[in-house]
């Protein structure tokens, strides 16, 4: 056993399906979290309703940040976090880019590790852009300082705040 990593994952739904609507898929998402093997959940957020970015004929979304602590490997967990949001009905190859979905989980952060590898780059690419995921990460993290940036997470947020 290795000691664990402190990892950061964002939630966000927009979309209702048979399955349920965007609330019950976050709480679905967080309770299979705190289930989730080889990992502790150790911190979630308040759950924030948001404007969509990106193209704005879509419904808000509900968007919250978890951190766990965790001995998976970063591919593994995101094996994991593209298995939960499966459960939840979402089809990645069927889905138009930047437009609704039942549920996505983005790993955010993965301890100070940096990764650059197909379909698995950490820190999140677009992490310093996004207020909906700086807003619930700052309630965890603010002093956190994110590898390759420099800056904690609260004077990212700060600065994209002065941005809008
Ligand atoms: N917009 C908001 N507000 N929240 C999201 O989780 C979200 N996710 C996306 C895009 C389409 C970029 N817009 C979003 O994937």
């Amino acid at each position: 056993m290795h000691i664990p990593t402190r990892a950061y994952i964002a939630l966000g739904s927009n979309l209702t399906s048979g399955l349920g609507d965007p609330r019950s898929h976050i709480q679905a998402a967080l309770d299979a979290l705190a289930r989730l093997d080889r990992s502790h959940l150790r911190a979630a957020s308040t759950i924030i309703e948001t404007d969509p970015i990106g193209p704005q004929d879509q419904p808000r979304y509900l968007n919250a940040v978890v951190a766990i602590d965790t001995t998976l490997e970063p591919r593994d967990l995101l094996d994991r976090l593209l298995e939960i949001e499966r459960s939840r009905g979402r089809d990645r190859t069927r889905e138009q880019r930047w437009g609704p979905r039942t549920l996505d989980l983005d790993l955010l952060l993965y301890g100070d590790l940096q990764i650059q590898e197909p379909g698995l780059i950490v820190p999140h690419p677009r992490l310093a852009e996004r207020l909906f995921v700086l807003a619930p990460l700052e309630e965890l993290a603010p002093d956190l300082v994110v590898p390759g940036l420099g800056q904690t997470v609260g004077q990212l947020a700060a600065r994209r705040r002065s941005a809008l």
